[in-house]
Formats: structure tokens, sequence, C-alpha cells
């Protein structure tokens, strides 16, 4: 009489697809491609009639190279720049940067005060608990796309 097929590797299987289904939902919302991964991304809610806001994300580079963050688009905005908030004689200013570095085996956070992908001429309020589309350009990965959810304050 045959034994069943060993429980060994069944058992593993079905742990790697737990893992694999935890990584996921852990990273939620997410999108990659290749070596790198995108976490955590969302847009600022916008305020009244303002026709600006931001979104923030954290890239994170698995792969054995360096890439760049070089540009971003959403057809929700008339422009999307990266910009980076910069204190100067104690009055925070954003500036335009044409690149971010995202070396490999680390991750560049772009966060509130800091690094931020910028939204100019809003077409229609951004508003919390839907999503927009955005376009991000790497210089490696090339083009992702991803759904970012509108908040008005971070993810905890
Ligand atoms: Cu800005």
């Amino acid at each position: 009489m045959k034994k069943p097929p060993a429980a060994n590797p069944r058992r593993s299987t079905s742990l790697g697809a737990a893992a694999l289904l935890g990584w996921l939902s852990a990273a939620s919302p997410a999108a990659g491609s290749g070596a790198l991964s995108l976490e955590g991304a969302w847009a600022r809610a916008s305020i009244g009639s303002s026709k600006v806001s931001a979104v923030y994300l954290v890239v994170t580079n698995r792969g054995e190279a360096a890439d760049r963050l070089i540009g971003a688009e959403t057809e929700r905005a008339g422009r999307a720049t990266i910009h980076r908030s910069v204190v100067e004689a104690g009055v925070m200013k954003m500036r335009q940067v044409d690149a971010v570095e995202v070396p490999p085996g680390e991750s560049v956070r772009l966060e509130p005060g800091g690094l931020h992908v910028m939204l100019t001429g809003i077409a229609s309020p951004l508003e919390t608990g839907r999503s927009i589309p955005l376009t991000l350009f790497f210089e490696r990965a090339g083009k992702l796309v991803l759904s970012v959810p509108v908040r008005r304050s971070p993810p905890e």
C-alpha cells in the first residue's frame, strides 16, 4: 500500500504561502517591480479648493544595483514633481529635486517634512477614502503604477 505524499514538503509549501500572504498584506498598499518595492503610499487629502497636495511612500531597493526616482505623473494633477522640504532660517521651504537616489539594500522614505511627490494643479479635490493613480518613473526599474489611498494624516 502506498503512503500518502510526505507531509513535510506539503507543510513547507503552505508555510511558504502563508509567509507570502503575510508579506503581501503587511506591505499593502504596495506595488513593485523586480528590485523595487513601494510601500505605505498615501496622498494627503486636499483642503477646500486648494490645488496642491503631496504623495508619500517608502521605496525599498532589494536589488544589487542603485536606482533613481526620476519623475512622477498622475491624471489627477497638472504636474507631479519631486520635492524636498528644507528649513532655511527657520522657514520651511520646498525645493524641486531632479532625482532621488535609492541605493541597493536601502529604503528611502518620502514623508511629511522631507521628500515628497508634489502635486500641483489638482483638477478636483482629493477626498479621504478614495484612491488616486500614480505613475513613478525610475531610471532602472522603469515605470511603476500604483493606486494611492487619500488620507488626512499618515497611516499608523
Ligand atoms: Cu512640495
